[in-house]
């Protein structure tokens, strides 16, 4: 009895621990193109300065991470003055490939699917699948790119990463005259027990 009364205590704490440990943070990010609530959150890619096309952006450290609400995204730039034409940012969610893109200066970007329908450029472009207008999200061009792609934007998929973020350069929208100035691929999206703070 004594050996059982021990084990249902251990069991009791364990349980303790897992439900304070369950109860998510709050994530605390504007987006404003400012980089200081960023303090403390992982690098998850650090891209070499100097491998840009001249005159355009170039893509530095980048952070990423996935919350219960959002993924949120920030890119650092060697010189953030730099030109950009538009931001491609890739997502691998639920085993689909979905494309949001945004041009500065714009209030929302757009979603697309990019699975096997967007892969044909054609003399009208390429056809990206394109899904909706980013009503949720934020984007913002500051010192660095920050974004926040919100869940319901995306169909609120169970497993979400960032996988590739782009620099595009040149006239919209056929290859060579639009391409990418820095291209980088991240590794892996962190998942973090937090959600948004209240009022966002
Ligand atoms: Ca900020
Ligand atoms: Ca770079």
């Amino acid at each position: 009895m004594k050996i059982r009364g021990v084990a249902c205590a251990a069991v009791c704490l364990i349980l303790t621990a897992c439900a304070i440990a369950e109860k998510p943070g709050e994530t605390r990010i504007i987006i404003d193109g400012q980089v200081d609530d960023w303090a403390g959150r992982d690098v998850i890619l650090e891209d070499p300065m100097g491998d840009a096309e001249a005159g355009y952006l170039d893509i530095g450290a980048v952070y990423a991470f996935v919350n219960r609400d959002a993924l949120y995204i920030l890119a650092e730039f060697d010189d953030p003055a730099l030109r950009v034409m538009q931001f491609d940012i890739e997502l691998a969610l639920d085993g689909e490939q979905y494309l949001v893109s945004w041009m500065p200066g714009e209030p929302v970007g757009g979603v697309g699917n990019i699975g096997e329908e967007y892969v044909s450029q054609t003399e009208e472009g390429f056809k990206p699948g394109f899904i909706r207008d980013t009503g949720w999200s934020s984007f913002a061009l500051g010192d660095a790119l920050e974004v926040r792609i919100d869940l319901r934007d995306l169909d609120s998929p169970e497993t979400l990463a960032l996988t590739e973020i782009r620099v595009m350069a040149g006239e919209c929208c056929l290859f060579p005259e639009w391409h990418e100035a820095d291209l980088v691929n991240p590794p892996g999206t962190p998942v973090v027990n937090e959600v948004d703070a209240p009022g966002d």
